[in-house]
């Protein structure tokens, strides 16, 4: 049996794509034009499953839209800077720079030998000047516009890694990588100012309907908006007002307390003269700044003594609290509680012995039971207003409007509308990332460096040694002269958060070696990037920064775009089973083998082994398997097939030794229709095609309107990201022209034609074998460049059959029924029979049993 030799195959056709420059595409005003793009890696040593996923899936839609005959924009490049890299350099004693290009090196070389489709002229690294000198640029323009800010706050403080951690990179409470508690600290730090489109990036959301709705609901919550009241509480015996936001204005005779943020000026105020609140304040900054933190914390509050009025009930007074569970940087910082109705208020008020009063009663039973002090659960639904004066029988909205008209008229509050969403932080105290190009001069205050100064590059020598911002550390790096006064002033040490980089790099990729950051005409051809691929994991983090980015762009000048992304494709993960030994310890899938009684054992110490459930491939569990190793047992078509047709692309993949051993006999047999082909393939048929035989038997009829089928169907499967199923159509396909007969008139006309058809229709999955079997066939072109086959549309029109209809399981009469009729269709039709209606002599059917293509059997 002769086997594909892949090894020599695959590289020979990466060499002539590349040879050709297929791949590399350049704007052609008035040709359409189509830029799909994977999410750049980090290149943080070889590549893994996720990324052969990714990746495969990418290729397909490339590769499928040149075909096509789109103009596509396919390029790759690197996220480089990052913290593994300064961690690798203080294990391994090697330079960041230098341990990420050598990653860099390696996982190119692998992206090499899947044959993808990208124009490597295009490659671009994140780490190298003449890519970030171009966000410095970026970064002086948002200063310029109001866009950058500095300001001292307090920030997210990961101790491990010593550095500011962003919100979004705080979970549960954890630092995102170090897994360490997050502190909290108060620090200089740069802003963007993403707060200011924040309403613009939630309409936009409606307008990217390629896009997941998980996706756009994850963003929709990320920023948060709601429409609430700031009411001004006047504070007894103080001439200033305390401002809280509320949505729940409603509820205000509920009220019982007020409470106020931690870092609230009032509180620092009060502290300072009283030193058991300066350390109830001191424990609430051991918790984190994110919501997280506060939500799962145990709710706690101190009393400061201080009284609120009511602004509605004469004479009526409010404790106020500095509690823990009081953002700072939401709404003013400070609320009322209204312990009926909302869960952490009740919390707090039976802690603190507060009063509870409901206020809102459900009606006509629509939310249950509402409030009762024998229950721990506050009330949250709808109903109608009680215990509160003029407010008394309305609904929860129209009382809200009362509240709105009364406070505004009344001058204690006014309407006002917030977002969760909070300015971006920026600055990060790490050394492997782009220097913020700012200095900061006792005189002068911040300055900006000179854009002929630009880029501001980092010192090659480093000692990471000690702890703390190695930049900061360096002995020389940040004395310059200040660029507006000539003292002596100091760099910023700061270096920009890594999603710096990866919210526009899919601009950059439109004219990779522009002098400047954008060039205008490039970017109008290509963008927005048609299809987008990756992970869930970035649902908001750097697909908000990246939709904030462009307009931070377009207002700038840079670009004239709204939404960078206008498809997006989730990819699910790539799973594998987890083994356990007896003692528990986790074992690679290679360590596990067959033991006597049909069960798995160890390799190593015999013991038997537990096989787990599925899960993501990950090194804590050891269930990974390397895509080099698969690519070079089986070659990248196998390992590309497999990751395609087991499951759709936006659910988790089982990767299996029988799901890849299945790919790899599917692509020999490919080969063995063309190598051992059943019917002679003269070479001169490719140019000259003999025409089709005035008359095709029946079974190579069938094939061929199979065929014929199967490109309409794979078509629109593809189009519709059905790429499993697409596959199985192929599957069988090809089946059903290996089954041609040498008797079946037309047979070997149809079986060559057919072949001319799959190895066009298989081209994006598994280029290479493609490539290989195109040549077979006589082409000296490459399958690469060929268009994709058309589907002949008479030949479309579904056949027939004959489905006979029974009543009591008497057959009654016959129907002409269009193949795979549905059961509704074929019911109707044959109650519709006269002889069907005769024998059912007036009754109702009981029930109609469908075979589909067979039989219509009723029962009376
Ligand atoms: C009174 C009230 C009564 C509230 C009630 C809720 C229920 P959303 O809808 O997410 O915007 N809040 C306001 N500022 C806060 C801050 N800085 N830190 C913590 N909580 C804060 O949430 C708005 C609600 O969250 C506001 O409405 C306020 O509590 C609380 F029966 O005010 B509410
Ligand atoms: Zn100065």
């Amino acid at each position: 049996m002769a086997r594909y030799n892949f090894r020599e195959s695959e590289a020979r056709w990466q060499e002539a794509w590349r040879e050709k420059g297929c791949f590399e595409a350049d704007p052609e005003p008035g040709r359409d034009k189509y830029y799909v793009l994977e999410m750049f890696p980090y290149p943080s040593g070889r590549i893994h499953m996720g990324h052969v996923r990714n990746y495969a899936l990418g290729d397909l839609v490339a590769r499928y839209k040149r075909a096509r005959g789109f103009n596509v924009l396919h390029p790759m490049g690197w996220d480089a800077f990052g913290l593994p890299a300064e961690n690798a350099a203080i294990a391994n004693k090697t330079l960041p720079a230098a341990w990420t290009e050598q990653n860099i090196d390696t996982m190119r070389d692998q992206l090499m030998s899947m044959g993808l489709s990208y124009d490597w002229r295009r490659e671009l690294a994140t780490c190298a000047p003449d890519y970030y000198v171009h966000e410095q640029k970026m970064f002086l323009d948002f200063l310029e516009a109001g866009l950058a800010y500095r300001k001292e706050s307090w920030v997210n403080w990961d101790p491990e890694e010593q550095t500011v951690l962003a919100n979004e990179q705080v979970i549960d409470g954890l630092g995102w990588r170090s897994g360490a508690v997050v502190e909290k600290r108060r620090l200089n730090q740069w802003f963007l100012r993403i707060t200011d489109f924040a309403d613009e990036l939630l309409q936009g959301l409606d307008q990217l309907d390629r896009w997941p709705d998980r996706v756009r609901l994850m963003q929709e919550n990320w920023i948060g908006h709601s429409e609430g009241f700031r009411f001004f509480f006047e504070l007894e015996g103080r001439t200033e007002h305390l401002e809280i936001f509320t949505t729940r204005h409603d509820t205000i005779f509920g009220a019982s307390f007020c409470a106020v943020a931690p870092n609230h000026p009032l509180a620092e105020e009060l502290s300072a003269k009283d030193s058991a609140l300066k350390g109830f304040i001191e424990e609430c900054n051991r918790l984190g700044t994110s919501e997280a933190a506060l939500e799962t914390a145990e709710k706690k509050g101190f009393d400061t003594g201080l009284r609120a009025r009511h602004p509605f009930i004469e004479g009526k007074t409010l404790p106020v609290y500095v509690a823990n569970f009081i953002l700072m940087e939401y709404g003013t910082g400070a609320i009322f509680g209204c312990p009926a109705h909302d869960q952490r208020d009740l919390d707090f008020a039976r802690k603190y012995e507060l009063d509870v009063l409901p206020v809102v009663a459900p009606q006509n039973g629509e939310g249950g039971e509402g409030y009762s002090e024998n229950s721990d659960l506050a009330y949250t639904g709808p109903g109608s207003l009680i215990n509160s004066q003029f407010l008394d029988g309305m609904s929860v909205e129209e009382a809200q409007a009362e509240i709105a008209r009364r406070g505004e008229g009344e001058s204690n509050g006014n309407v006002e509308i917030n977002y969760r969403l909070r300015d971006w932080g920026i600055s990060r105290q790490r050394y492997w990332g782009c220097p913020i190009p700012v200095i900061n001069c006792t005189k002068c205050g911040t300055v900006p460096v000179p854009e002929a100064d630009l880029p501001v590059t980092l010192p090659d020598v480093v000692d990471f040694d000690q702890t703390g911002n190695p930049l900061a550390n360096h002995p020389s790096w940040k004395d310059v002269d200040c660029p507006s006064c000539g003292a002596a002033a100091q760099r910023e040490t700061d270096t920009f958060d890594t999603f710096f980089e990866s919210s526009w790099y899919y601009v950059r990729f439109c004219s990779p070696q522009a002098e400047v950051a954008v060039d205008p005409d490039a970017a109008a051809y290509w963008l927005p990037v048609d299809q987008y691929i990756g992970g869930i994991e970035h649902a908001v983090l750097h697909l908000l920064y990246s939709r904030f980015f462009t307009r931070a762009l377009s207002k700038c000048d840079y670009l004239n775009l709204e939404e960078p992304f206008a498809g997006l494709l989730t990819q699910g993960m790539v799973c594998h089973e987890t083994y356990r030994d007896s003692d528990g310890l986790w074992l690679e899938p290679g360590e596990v083998t067959p033991g006597d009684s049909n069960n798995q054992v160890s390799a190593q110490s015999g013991k038997p082994v537990t096989i787990g459930r599925s899960e993501k491939m990950s090194k804590s569990r050891k269930n990974v398997v390397d895509p080099g190793i698969i690519i070079a047992e089986y070659g990248a078509d196998t390992a590309r097939l497999f990751m395609l047709s087991d499951s759709p692309p936006d659910r988790d993949l089982d990767w299996t030794e029988a799901g890849i051993e299945g790919a790899w006999r599917y692509v020999n047999r490919l080969w063995r229709m063309v190598d051992e082909a059943k019917f002679p393939l003269p070479e001169s048929e490719a140019l000259n095609p003999p025409p089709k035989p005035a008359q095709l038997g029946t079974g190579a009829d069938d094939a061929w309107r199979a065929v014929h089928r199967t490109i309409d169907g794979v078509g629109s499967d593809l189009d519709g990201f059905h790429f499993n199923k697409a596959i199985a159509r192929i599957r069988e396909l090809t089946n059903q022209l290996e089954g041609l007969e040498e008797e079946m008139e037309g047979a070997a006309w149809v079986y060559r034609q057919g072949l001319d058809v799959v190895v066009r229709l298989i081209a994006p999955m598994m280029p290479h074998i493609a490539e290989e079997i195109w040549r077979r066939l006589g082409y000296y072109t490459l399958v690469a460049d060929a268009p994709w086959p058309e589907a002949e549309a008479e030949l479309l029109i579904e056949e027939t059959v004959t489905v006979g209809v029974q009543v009591n399981g008497k057959m009654r009469g016959t129907l002409e029924l269009p193949v795979d009729t549905g059961g509704e269709m074929a019911e109707k039709a044959a109650l519709e029979l006269e002889k069907v209606i005769k024998a059912m002599d007036g009754k109702p059917a009981r029930k109609v049993i469908y075979v589909p293509n067979r039989i219509v059997n009723v029962v009376v």
